[in-house]
């Protein structure tokens, strides 16, 4: 602007006949100096996770701001875990996160109410700016995520913002640890409770909320690492966790990662159950997973399936991992003595 303004100051001498049109030029150019210096960019971030990749904050950080009609902000995607950054329309039925809106939005996207923006599923260090040109009150979510979203109050200009950045970086800062410390607890807590003496948690977790939205917190662990039986035993997992699903699988990753493989039974009380006789056999769980929360209006949901057996008849040591969370880190392994 102080280029533009010297330019325009350089005319003047030269041309003084032009001086009025000139003089409204300036003024424009001061207009626009005074919008873009309000059109402030705000930042938040997306997803947040402990060094080791194994308790995830699945949250938008913070998850309530209010910014000025022609705002823009930019998120910074802060974990391994994938997430998308998603402004759906009213009424919009929530996509599957691969398909988009359909589609995805280019950076920098806008975004009034009227058209879906979406991201794909973003990892740690890449980011995505939304330019809000529109007052309005609209809804952040994460397509991956259900119990992960926030809120963007867009102002009118004539309207005072009751929060700085600095507020904002605070907040992002307060609940990372909140959410963190949580996810870190109810790892501690979530001791198995098997019906055999031989239990693992397969993930454990909780939905916290504000007035900002939904948080979801999940330890992508198996509560042990590894653990030892002897020929004939059973183990069993559970999964503890709110909502999000783990596998318990053996061997190759099938394609379809949903369903159990074809030799899993189902026990009397609803557990799938696998023999695995050799270090060769593969098996797997399909989605062990908690049934989806309850809406008024709708039939309720089905039971979930919590919990996973597998019986091991012989002798060996037998990795497994959770094939959603493997790349988290999320392994283990059973040493079956004779
Ligand atoms: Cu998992």
């Amino acid at each position: 602007m102080i280029k533009g303004n010297k330019h325009v100051k350089i005319n003047m001498k030269k041309q003084k006949n032009q001086a009025v049109t000139i003089i409204t030029l300036t003024t424009l150019l001061s207009a626009l100096a005074l919008v873009s210096a309000d059109a402030a960019p705000w930042n938040a971030s997306v997803g947040a996770q402990s060094n080791d990749k194994g308790f995830q904050a699945l949250a938008f950080l913070p998850n309530e701001i209010w910014i000025h009609a022609g705002d823009r902000i930019t998120w910074t995607f802060d974990a391994d875990e994938i997430h998308t950054l998603t402004f759906l329309i009213a009424d919009q039925p929530r996509p599957f996160f691969a398909d988009g809106c359909p589609g995805f939005s280019m950076d920098p996207a806008t975004y009034d109410g009227s058209t879906c923006v979406t991201t794909p599923p973003m990892v740690r260090g890449q980011t995505f700016t939304v330019i809000f040109p529109a007052a309005g009150n609209f809804k952040l979510v994460c397509l991956v995520h259900e119990n992960m979203d926030g809120r963007i109050h867009v102002l009118d200009l004539s309207e005072p913002l009751p929060h700085d950045q600095a507020f904002y970086n605070e907040q992002a800062d307060s609940q990372r640890n909140e959410l963190l410390s949580d996810a870190r607890n109810d790892a501690h807590a979530a001791h198995a409770l098997p019906n055999s003496s031989h239990g693992v948690t397969a993930g454990a977790g909780e939905v916290t909320a504000n007035a900002g939205g939904s948080r979801t917190v999940s330890a992508l662990r198996f509560s042990h690492g590894s653990i030892k039986i002897s020929a004939g035993q059973t183990v069993e997992w559970d999964n503890q966790d709110p909502v999000t699903p783990h596998t318990i699988t053996f061997g190759p990753e099938p394609p379809d990662l949903v369903d159990p493989s074809p030799d899993v039974t189902v026990d009397p009380d609803g557990a799938r159950h696998a023999i695995i006789d050799s270090t060769s056999d593969s098996t797997h769980s399909g989605f062990i997973v908690a049934a989806p929360q309850e809406r008024f209006g709708l039939p309720q949901a089905p039971l979930g399936v919590t919990r996973f057996r597998v019986t091991f008849p012989n002798a060996g040591t037998f990795p497994y991992i959770c094939a959603l969370h493997d790349d988290l880190g999320m392994t283990g392994t059973v040493i079956v003595h004779h």
